[in-house]
């Protein structure tokens, strides 16, 4: 809609409301109503004597936001020219595009608290997940038997990415991913990495790999049961049931057998699990280790890591970090390789945790341990708190980057390194300690 198009329809919606407003002052019995009405439209008259400023300045406001997208789709369409797309794809798919307001809003979007590990994990590896993966599991064996020995992936962790992915097809998402895509390509925050993503969704249409009308997914651009980006479905998407086109919307084979392919392409090792749950002995030595590290497994054998059934860790060459999303008062696991692949697919320890807990609960395990037997102990920090931290790392030669309020690896050993200096336990984890101490200083 044009602005002549907004002023006139505000115009209509103002008469229609002033005209209700008349008509029930006069219909209606009551004198005291009949009061009350008449100072309603008073109150609408004045609130209208002072709209035509209002409304210019909304409309000013949403003129600089189109204009800025309709010079974005111009770009767009130059750029889509350059390389080689035909005019459907120039002309009509750019040209029906339309900006959403809601995914900047989405992807603006900041909790005020971060969730402490204990809730994130409670949240996303629940009964329900367990109890219908394993159901997926039975139903789909030989899939999963064919996957497993092709890919090499083993079936509990495709189960456990569907369900934390789209609670196994519930909730695959139902924007438009052109829409999507192309708002947040003309926003500047991540603007090539979401333009590549236009891009190569483009090319899926222009070869008819896709069709527009199956353009549906996330507010970010995820699509499908197994939600791919549109750069992972070109390279990636395989036509598992054979029917001549990869459907990762409605074939649930196709999906599975993308995801297998994927995680097999991008380095899933088939003999080794995730990591694991361990025992740190009491007083471990904090400082021989640093987080965000690979380390040989014997090393921390030889740090008296245990098992969480007080045994030896296996005698096995692999390559170990040690990781404590709550800190040293919360559980422990040793990740290796095959979690930095799960961290590909999205770049989120905790995210990777659930996957890896939720396999090992569909493959049958009893699940986190240490949830079991005990209470969380460290409330969760707020994101103000994390980032005033930041700063005075910052300012004492603790170098954290940028302040951001998130829990990041640059982040852990800053906590580490102060930790260390303070004579303080070196988790690397901002605790009460961490934050008492240092506004002690
Ligand atoms: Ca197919």
């Amino acid at each position: 809609m044009n602005i002549v198009g907004y002023r006139l329809a505000f115009i209509s919606f103002l008469i229609s409301v002033l005209a209700k407003e008349y008509s029930s002052m006069y219909s209606s019995k009551s004198f005291v109503k009949n009061i009350h009405s008449f100072f309603n439209v008073r109150k609408l008259i004045i609130v209208c004597s002072l709209l035509p400023v209002f409304v210019n300045a909304k409309i000013d406001n949403t003129t600089i936001a189109n204009e800025d997208f309709l010079q974005c789709k111009v770009n767009l369409v130059e750029r889509a020219e350059s390389s080689g797309f035909s005019s459907y794809i120039t002309e009509t798919v750019i040209g029906n595009i339309s900006p959403i307001k809601r995914v900047i809003a989405l992807d603006k979007k900041q909790p005020e608290f971060t969730q402490t590990f204990e809730q994130y994990i409670k949240a996303r590896v629940t009964d329900y997940h367990v109890r219908v993966g394993k159901n997926k599991l039975k139903q789909n064996k030989e899939l999963f038997d064919r996957l497993e020995k092709q890919y090499g992936v083993p079936r509990q962790y495709l189960v456990s990415f569907w369900g934390l992915e789209t609670v196994f097809g519930k909730h695959k998402g139902k924007m438009s991913v052109l829409n999507s895509l192309a708002t947040l390509a003309c926003d500047e925050r991540r603007s090539e990495f979401f333009t590549l993503e236009l891009l190569n969704l483009f090319t899926l249409i222009e070869t008819e790999q896709v069709s527009v009308e199956q353009l549906q997914g996330s507010w970010a651009g995820a699509m499908g049961h197994m939600q791919f980006m549109p750069t992972a479905f070109l390279k990636y998407a395989i036509d598992g049931d054979n029917d001549g086109k990869v459907d990762i919307w409605k074939s649930e084979i196709d999906a599975l057998t993308t995801a297998a392919n994927y995680l097999n392409q991008i380095g899933w090792q088939s003999k080794e699990r995730w990591g694991r749950e361990v025992k740190l002995p009491e007083n471990f030595a904090f400082d021989k280790i640093a987080f965000d590290q690979y380390y040989p497994l014997d090393y921390f054998k030889s740090l008296g890591v245990k098992k969480m059934n007080k045994q030896s860790l296996p005698i096995y060459d692999i390559q170990a970090e040690l990781y404590l999303p709550s800190g040293h008062k919360g559980p422990a696991f040793l990740l290796y390789p095959n979690f930095n692949v799960i961290m590909t697919w999205n770049l989120s320890k905790s995210y990777a945790l659930s996957v890896g807990l939720l396999a090992n609960k569909l493959a049958g395990a009893k699940g986190l341990e240490f949830l079991q037997k005990e209470q969380t102990k460290e409330k969760p920090y707020s994101v103000a708190q994390m980032k005033s931290l930041q700063s005075q790392l910052n300012s004492l030669g603790f170098e954290t980057g940028k302040p951001d309020g998130i829990w990041g690896p640059k982040s852990r050993q800053a906590i580490r390194s102060f930790q260390l200096k303070n004579q303080l336990v070196a988790d690397g984890y901002p605790n009460t300690d961490v934050f008492s101490t240092m506004d002690a200083n």
